[in-house]
């Protein structure tokens, strides 16, 4: 196992529904570092980029308008294998096929309005990363 990071983002409809804080409980009983973490909101030009892999998909336009239209909670986290960590904390994309306990079968509406984002692969935590958190904001914590 190595020591990973991945990039959580608490999504619109969990900030709207109140649910930040039982999202960074999930974070610290699991035994996730959180590397850095603030709160604003993305423009449509800056969702797309951020989703540009699923641009020309059918629900990429509805993400793109759902990820600009609120704020969000981007959360840089490092644990040994935090990308499959992470996936197995908020569960399956679909609340409806998520396990019980996890994030997305507590808190997600449905597969697009689904509280939380998960880094699929090393290479794209650490780019999403940088997406949202500069090298030295990363440093000027210890990360
Ligand atoms: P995950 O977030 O579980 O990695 P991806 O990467 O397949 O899932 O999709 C990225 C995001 O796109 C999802 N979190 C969800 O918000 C949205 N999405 C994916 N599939 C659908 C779908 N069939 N209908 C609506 N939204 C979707």
């Amino acid at each position: 196992m190595a020591l990973e990071r991945t990039l959580c983002i608490i999504k619109p409809d969990a900030v709207r529904a109140g649910n930040i804080g039982n999202i960074i409980a999930h974070i610290q009983k699991e035994g996730f570092r959180i590397l850095a973490l603030r709160m604003t909101s993305l423009t449509q030009k800056s969702a797309g980029k951020f989703y540009e892999v699923h641009r020309g998909r059918p629900f990429y336009e509805g993400l793109v308008e759902f990820m600009s239209g609120g704020a969000c909670v981007p959360i840089a986290l490092e644990k040994e294998n935090a990308i499959a960590e992470w996936r197995r904390v908020i569960g399956a994309t679909d609340p409806a096929e998520a396990a019980a306990g996890t994030i997305r079968k507590l808190y997600a509406k449905n597969k697009g309005e689904n509280a939380v984002h998960g880094s699929d692969s090393v290479e794209n935590g650490l780019r999403e990363i940088a997406f949202f958190f500069t090298e030295a904001e990363l440093a000027e914590l210890g990360a």
